[in-house]
């Protein structure tokens, strides 16, 4: 009984977020260890303590952290297996990046395991045919899906939740295969009608200008639904500004990986180089932090 609640609790998490803070600050994590980076690095700014909201799993640092490129080759049950490893291990929220939601008919069944899971929402983006990760932009073929096909996959989504608390965000690409900002729009007004509790706007730009057009004319669409970006290239532009603009949520999508993986590398070049790993003494962290980090009922005596 109490872990029902637990888990019902857990869910609802995101959307007592929204309406509590500004921005809800999200992070990357693709295995139980990054789950707990997200669940647990804190600061303290001017007395304030600053932390992370939630926790995304993403379909790009989830698929290369397995050594698999972001083309959905790393299906479903293996993305629960990882989001399981998280939800292990943390009590944040998590937002699962779902690629493009696969068949209408297999959505309503991710929707129902995700949200028995205690995930708090999943994307999905209106994309069509192989999957290849937004950032190619139109330097790879991807086919955006016709605004139909897309929102009968919200309405079939939305059908299958049992609780009111998961939500379920719309994820446009228009901007990113050069559809225009109006089909951007359009889009967005679309797929609320058809009852998207979110709308995430992806760009590749560099800078920030043509996120910040769509912010200004989604305040005339809604006041209510949720506006998610995730600043990725565009990532000049700080929070306070997003919050400014009407952003409700900024996804850090994968700068874990991107950090942690050169750093790895560079330690097997080292080791290679010296031919012991004395060398990387200095980049390690020492074995009793990596046998104390995480706690077990013996090591907290
Ligand atoms: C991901 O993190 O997998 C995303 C964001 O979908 S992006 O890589 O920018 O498409
Ligand atoms: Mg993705």
């Amino acid at each position: 009984m109490k872990k029902d609640y637990q888990i019902i609790s857990r869910v609802k998490k995101l959307r007592t977020l929204l309406k509590r803070k500004n921005i809800v600050r999200v992070l990357e994590a693709h295995n139980g260890l990054t789950g707990l980076i997200v669940e647990k690095t804190k600061i303290y700014k001017n007395n304030k303590k600053i932390e992370f909201d939630c926790i995304w799993e993403s379909s790009l640092t989830d698929s290369i952290s397995k050594g698999k490129p972001d083309i959905s080759v790393v299906d479903m049950t293996s993305r629960i297996s990882t989001i399981n490893e998280i939800l292990d291990v943390t009590t944040k929220p998590i937002i699962v990046d779902a690629d493009n939601g696969g068949l209408i008919e297999h959505f309503g069944f991710t929707v129902k395991t995700l949200e028995r899971l205690g995930v708090s929402a999943v994307v999905i983006e209106d994309k069509i045919g192989a999957k290849k990760n937004s950032l190619f932009g139109n330097k790879v073929f991807q086919e955006q899906d016709s605004i139909e096909h897309f929102c009968n996959k919200i309405r079939l989504g939305k059908s299958r939740q049992i609780t009111r608390d998961f939500m379920i965000i719309a994820r446009i690409e228009s901007l990113i295969l050069r559809k225009g900002m109006e089909d951007a729009l359009k889009r967005a007004k679309t797929y609320i009608q058809a009852g998207a509790d979110g709308i995430l706007i992806h760009s590749k730009e560099k800078i920030p200008d043509e996120i910040l057009v769509f912010c200004k004319e989604y305040k005339k669409i809604t006041k209510i639904v949720p506006l998610v970006v995730v600043p990725t290239t565009y990532n000049e532009i700080k929070e306070s500004e997003l919050i400014k603009a009407g952003v409700k949520m900024v996804i850090y999508a994968n700068q874990l990986l991107r950090t942690a993986y050169p750093a790895m590398i560079n330690v097997a070049e080292i080791i290679l180089k010296n031919e012991r790993s004395s060398a990387v003494n200095n980049l390690c962290m020492p074995i009793p932090d990596i046998l104390n980090l995480i706690p077990t009922q013996e090591n907290q005596v």
